[in-house]
């Protein structure tokens, strides 16, 4: 036969069989137990030429033309939506016949929405949803005959969609709904929260990845797609030619995303709607920026909350704690927070403390900690023990629990045991403390539930004077959910409470046994939508919704009482991090990355994890340095303190029983640390004004690299290197026994200059490097040119810090004109008072504009804005890199005053072309003389 007839007989029966080329399928089978039959059974076709064990193509897919048809007549805003006629049914639910497809506009964000006649949940998250701005949109285009239903989302600029869902796919049940659609390209960033290897997802397999809280520890040493404690439905994707966007899908249910050749993605979700959120860049900066005005901005933590914060599970008395603290300390390592862990209480309830033991003494010594200038956080775990006061004033009070739907599925050999639960429908697990527990419902709108936890924190504060909260196992986490036998029975250090048993089977199992239960449960041996936490039939919100539909927002709404808490116990705007989190969940609390191991695959993948945090708009976030499972090692610590250093929420944590690990703990440690942590306390004005302007405009203080240089492909698949806003760019070391680091400076006009042992001060070429870096030297720190970074005198809190005299960093570029210019920008308050809104909030915001040519140079400093309260502490000390002729220090003058140049401190040297000038108030403390200051020198 001839070839061409070959192909069209190949085409029709491919037509006819519904065959799908390998790498455009849409999975049929996603849930295990796959065979031709039972796939054939769903309507779906079968390959029978894959491997499984060789290849990531699904063996059963959706035929081509799965979906729903429109008919183009309908306005386009509201379309009309009907099951295609033969089209294979939803393989897990009934499908809606009938579906609305809506579009509509926040400002420049896109929302689209697909949902059935019928009201269906929506997460109850008060979204600002403030309209966003864009100099450029994105549009819906609907296909021009009536037909199959598929629609794109193009770029005006360029015509490039960003979506098009003519993939197919589309199926809407109740507890099983899928979309599916091309990407424009690979770039994809995001999607969480999960351990990602790399900052891009691979598109040259297929690849599911869970998203539904659980109390997992993630494992960075295997490729791995297990959902990890909070949800994040967003990603970043960037277009052939750098441009940026951003999708959330706005769902609160199990979902999971897949991932595949095409490029393509499959979402499912068991539950809600498909609400979809289009941001339009097309800077990936104007993407974060569009995203939190949608969900809010970021939270500004307390300034000493960007201090240094050592932490371990597993003290072993107060004694311990505090000799170590003490180590740190006297070693001069910057420590601002020291931390206990739920050793201090008496057994592992909170709000309590072990007074039979030498704990005692932590409320008095955490009054000497504040004289010093230190600050306290200690964690919080959302369960309380059924039987003592805070539970009975909870009782009391009205505040709500989860609870069992009704009376006769309450198990009363658990519930009678406890007086204040007994005629409580409570669902009564089991955490740390020896007895049953309850978990608070912190979604109760009668505010009950809210009053009642800030409270308890209120009285708590009268025993022992904390400063911030860490909320922890909010998942939320129960021990041994459907297990009969659960580890705790072999605990020494925890009684055999009987575990909470959910229904599994019979009418009462609809919500803990849908027809698909997501890769979050099926990657797991033995496992339901309720193992380690709450049973999905529980209810919450009051009675009103169920735990199936809630537990989403679990740490999301604990995060929001645990700030108002700490504000109304302390008065002060303190820190708060949590475990558990959801999109918004920045404007209450930062987060830290779980119980990583101490490992460097952990090191390098908490490099990814904080970048991506940060574009999930939750900027304080870190990973436990040094790492928390296992035992660290001497060189493993010392890279992760030098790493650490670097991340905004900076805290060394240990787990139970593993070795000591605070940086004290080693001669070496305790030197590289010390000077990881002076370099950043330094640079602390810097790193607070990011966080001031990532609350105030809503932006990411770390960033990904690409965020700065979308135009530059390097930086596309840069998984180990960050910045920190756009001018500092730090390259760790990641790898046992290097003494250099591979990293790459992005092409830029503004160039880079070392701000690290090698050549400080120096101009480093754009490209690709093997940077010096030994132990005894920084990690690669090199900062931008164009920028001015504001800092101050390091000391070893920050609270000493804050008051030292202030510093500019310069690091010029040439300004296309012959001459050089930089430009910079400080935020400042007084670190502690709650932001109520930033309207009335009292603070500075100055910036700073640099010039200079063969002449002279001028740096005008203009007071934008002035606190009442506050008083920025004296500019003393310029450092200017890149200053190309010699000064003549007898002509500096402020304001046209001459002011007298310390000649002993301030130097210029012609070869690395770095200007260090130094006088006794070039602005006087306070900056209040004027609102511009004119700071101004010639050349010799
Ligand atoms: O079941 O409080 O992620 O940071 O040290 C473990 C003890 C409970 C888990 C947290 C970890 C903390 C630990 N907690």
């Amino acid at each position: 036969m001839p070839r061409t007839v070959v192909y069209v007989l190949t085409c029709l029966l491919a037509l006819a069989s519904g065959y799908v080329d390998q790498n455009v399928r849409l999975d049929c089978y996603p849930d295990p137990g796959a065979s031709r039959e039972l796939c054939e059974q769903r309507g779906c076709v079968w390959d029978p030429e894959i491997d499984p064990d060789q290849n990531t193509v699904p063996l059963c897919y959706f035929p081509q033309g799965t979906g729903y048809s429109f008919d183009n007549g309908d306005d386009p805003s509201h379309v009309r939506l009907v099951k295609t006629v033969g089209s294979p049914r939803n393989p897990f639910d009934k499908d809606f016949e009938t579906l609305t497809f809506s579009q509509s506009y926040l400002g420049a964000t896109l929302n689209i929405k697909i949902f059935p006649s019928i009201p269906r949940y929506e997460p109850p998250v008060d979204l600002p949803r403030q309209a966003s701005h864009s100099s450029d949109k994105l549009s819906v285009v609907l296909p021009s005959k009536p037909g199959n239903f598929s629609f794109t989302v193009r770029r005006q600029s360029t015509a490039t969609d960003v979506w098009d869902t003519a993939i197919g796919g589309l199926l809407f049940g109740d507890k099983f709904i899928q979309i599916a659609t091309y990407l424009a390209s690979d770039k994809m960033y995001g999607w969480g929260e999960n351990t990602h290897q790399t900052i891009k997802h691979d598109f040259s397999r297929y690849k599911t990845w869970g998203m539904w809280p659980r109390d997992q520890p993630p494992n960075s040493a295997q490729d791995n797609s297990m959902n990890l404690y909070g949800v994040h439905p967003f990603y970043m994707g960037l277009e052939p030619d750098g441009k940026a966007h951003g999708v959330l899908i706005l769902n609160g249910n199990a979902q999971e995303v897949t991932t595949g050749p095409g490029p393509h993605i499959i979402y499912r979700t068991i539950g809600g709607l498909l609400d979809i959120y289009f941001f339009p860049g097309p800077s990936p900066g104007d993407v974060v920026q569009q995203y939190l005005a949608l969900i809010g901005k970021p939270m500004l933590p307390a300034y000493w909350g960007l201090g240094y914060q050592l932490c371990r599970y597993g003290y072993k008395n107060f004694a311990e704690m505090k000799s170590v603290i003490e180590r740190v300390q006297n070693a001069g390592i910057p420590l601002d927070v020291p931390y206990a862990d739920i050793d201090f209480m008496d057994r592992y309830k909170d709000f309590t403390i072990d007074w039979d033991s030498d704990w005692k003494d932590f409320p008095a010594y955490v009054d000497k900690l504040h004289d010093e200038g230190l600050h306290l956080i200690l964690i919080w775990d959302p369960a309380i023990q059924a039987d003592y006061d805070p539970f009975k004033r909870a009782i009391d009070s009205n505040a709500k629990f989860i609870e069992w739907p009704r009376e006769d599925l309450v198990p009363h050999d658990i519930q009678d045991k406890y007086p204040y639960a007994k005629d409580t429908k409570v669902m009564l697990g089991v955490v740390w403390p020896d007895r049953h527990v309850g978990f608070p419902d912190f979604l109760d709108p009668t505010n009950a539930t809210h009053e009642w936890w800030i409270n308890e924190f209120k009285l708590y504060r009268e025993t022992i004077k904390f400063d911030g909260a860490w909320i922890d196992m909010n998942e939320p986490a129960n021990f041994g959910t459907n297990v009969k036998h659960p580890w705790y029975f072999d605990n020494s250090d925890h009684p055999n409470d009987l575990p909470l048993m959910c229904p599994t089977f019979g009418p009462d199992a609809d919500l803990d046994m849908p027809g698909y239960k997501t890769i979050s449960v099926y990657q797991y041996p033995n496992t339901y939508l309720a193992s380690k936490t709450l049973c999905m039939l529980a209810k919450t919100i009051n009675g009103t919704h169920n735990f199936y539909d809630t537990k989403i927002l679990y740490g999301w709404s604990e995060s929001r009482s645990t700030q108002q808490a700490i504000h109304e116990s302390t008065l002060q705007r303190g820190a708060v991090i949590s475990r558990s989190t959801f999109p918004s969940s920045g404007r209450f609390a930062g987060h830290w990355l779980g119980d990583n191991y101490a490992r460097w695959q952990d090191l390098r993948t908490a490099i990814i994890g904080v970048m991506e945090f940060n574009m999930f708009g939750i900027p304080y976030v870190g990973a436990d340095i040094c790492g928390f499972l296992g035992n660290t090692t001497e060189e493993l610590c010392l890279r992760w303190q030098q790493l650490g250093a670097f991340h905004p929420f900076s805290r060394n944590h240990n787990t139970i029983g593993a070795i000591p690990q605070d940086p004290a703990a080693w001669p070496d440690v305790a030197q590289a640390a010390k000077k990881a942590n002076l370099f950043r306390y330094r640079h602390l004005p810097y790193l607070f004004s990011l966080h001031f302007n990532a609350s105030l405009v809503g932006s990411t203080v770390v960033r990904f690299p690409f965020f700065e240089f979308a135009q530059d492909t390097v930086t596309h698949t840069l998984d180990h290197q960050f910045m920190w806003g756009s001018a500092i760019m730090v390259i760790p070391v990641i790898y046992e026994g290097a003494t250099t680091v591979r990293g790459y400076l992005p092409e830029t006009s503004d160039g880079w200059y070392s701000l690290y042992d090698a050549e400080y001060g120096n101009n480093i070429e754009a490209g690709f490097h093997g940077f010096e870096a030994p132990t005894n030297y920084l990690i690669p720190v090199f900062v931008r040119g164009r920028h001015i970074i504001p800092r101050q005198l390091p000391e070893t809190t920050t609270t000493a810090s804050r008051k030292n005299p202030f510093e500019l960093l310069i690091a010029s570029a040439p300004n296309g004109k012959g001459g050089y210019e930089a430009f910079g920008d400080l935020f400042w308050d007084d670190g502690v008072t709650i932001v109520q809104s930033f309207d009335t909030h009292n603070y500075y915001d100055v910036s700073f504009a640099y010039a200079a040519d063969s002449k002279g140079a001028k740096i005008t400093v203009t007071v934008k804005k002035q606190a009442s309260d506050v008083k920025l502490p004296a500019l003393q000390y310029l450092e200017i890199f890149g200053y190309e002729s010699v000064p003549n220090f007898d002509t500096f003058t402020v304001n046209g005053a001459a002011v007298a140049v310390d000649l002993q401190k301030s130097s210029y040297s012609p070869f690395t072309k770095v200007l260090k000038i130094y006088a006794k108030d070039i602005i006087p403390d306070g900056w209040t003389n004027n609102t511009i200051f004119k700071v101004q020198w010639t050349n010799q």
